[in-house]
């Protein structure tokens, strides 16, 4: 009787021990499927982490406290998530319209601008001015070029502007002030055709190139600052010329052109020292070439323009007239194939990089041409 009641009792507790190995193993099994899970879902956090290191400025934080501030919701679809493997999340491409824009801008340049509340005000720009938009890839990477010498209240009114409206615009983009070293005659085009060299050597993904004056804010962020397959025009309609273009070839202030655009003219003429002339070179060389200008809607592409009077050392140009009928002859010898400078410093601040340069100065006869 004893005998089976131990055999019974036997029985029993062996599949107990059985009941508790089962128990146990399916616990592991849990443990690592979890385990697992929250590997995937710790790469993935490191893994954005990373693209922040490749793209500073992906890194960027909503500001809502500075004016034209960006909803912090993108209206982007949902990026897929990697799950189950350790992948690096493919950002869907930006959208044509960019949501988000605000539309009609108040600009105005009267409130004091020190630099360091436009840096306050913009914690999402990497340094040397470089952004990239944190939810969607750009089909372009923007460089902006400024040419520049002593305009430095302007430059604060124009980053404090700008950026705001560039990263609304989900532009992935650099800042490049193009600084003309001593005190000879200005010469804008000249340094626009540095700055394009220049922003290459920083980054040879620069497929965009917008070329714009130190004191000129867009009044519409929907005026996009990206290249199309025509050069663009973007200042068409500024506060200083009634809001109209001030004539049909007009081509100053902000332009923009593709890096294969930019070469297919053979950039812009070195040789027009002083105020002038250089912008309708521009437009004869785009036309000769077989270009079309394109331009945005008038009232999207309205213009304030920073009140200043005329630099001494930008004087105009007396041989303007007569080298704007010549482009034809001058534009194979004159151009980005044959711009001559001297870079002195580049220096990346928070907001922009600034690359000041030697570019001579004009000869004491006038060239050929
Ligand atoms: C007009 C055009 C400009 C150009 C120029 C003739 C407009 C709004 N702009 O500018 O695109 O065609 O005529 O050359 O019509 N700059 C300095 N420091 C100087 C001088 C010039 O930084 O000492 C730069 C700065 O970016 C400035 C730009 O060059 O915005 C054009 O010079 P400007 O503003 O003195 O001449 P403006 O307004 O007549
Ligand atoms: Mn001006």
């Amino acid at each position: 009787m004893s005998r089976l009641l131990g055999g019974t009792l036997e029985r029993v507790c062996k599949a107990v021990l059985l009941l508790c190995l089962l128990h146990f193993l399916v616990a592991v099994i849990l443990y690592f499927d979890v385990y697992a899970q929250h590997l995937a879902f710790f790469s993935r956090f490191s893994a954005r982490g990373s693209t922040r290191a490749l793209h500073p400025a992906a890194s960027s934080t909503t500001n809502c406290s500075r004016p034209n501030a960006t909803a912090p919701s993108s209206g982007l679809p949902e990026v897929p998530s990697a799950r189950p493997g350790p992948t690096v999340p493919v950002l869907p491409p930006c959208p044509d319209l960019p949501p988000g824009l605000v539309g009609r801008l108040l600009i105005e340049f009267t409130s004091p601008m020190p630099l360091e509340r436009v840096q306050r005000e913009n914690p999402g720009v990497l340094l040397g001015g470089r952004y990239t938009p944190p939810d969607c890839t750009p089909a372009q990477t923007v460089a902006v070029i400024i040419p520049f010498r002593h305009r430095e209240h302007h430059l604060r009114y124009w980053l404090h502007y700008l950026h705001p409206i560039l990263r609304r615009q989900r532009l992935r983009y650099g800042i490049y002030v193009i600084n003309q070293h001593g005190e000879d005659t200005f010469n804008r085009a000249k340094l626009l055709n540095v700055g394009f060299l220049e922003a290459l050597k920083e980054d040879a993904a620069y497929d965009c190139f917008i070329f714009s004056d130190v004191d000129l804010v867009p009044m519409d962020d929907r005026n996009l600052y990206r290249c199309g397959d025509q050069p663009r025009h973007f200042a068409i309609a500024m506060d200083k010329f009634g809001f109209r273009l001030p004539y049909a070839g007009y081509f100053g202030g902000v332009s923009g052109l593709s890096k294969a655009q930019f070469l297919r003219i053979n950039g812009f003429p070195n040789e027009y020292w002083g105020w002038g002339g250089e912008d309708d070179d521009i437009f004869n060389r785009i036309s000769l070439t077989g270009m079309k200008i394109s331009r945005p809607d008038i009232r999207i592409g309205r213009y304030r323009m920073i009140k200043h009077d005329r630099d001494k050392h930008n004087e105009p140009n007396p041989q303007r007239f007569t080298k704007i009928q010549n482009t034809k002859l001058t534009m194979k010898r004159d151009g980005i194939g044959s711009v001559r400078y001297q870079v002195l410093e580049v220096s990346r601040q928070p907001l922009f990089t600034n690359i000041t340069v030697d570019i001579g100065r004009p000869p004491s006869w006038p060239p050929r041409g």
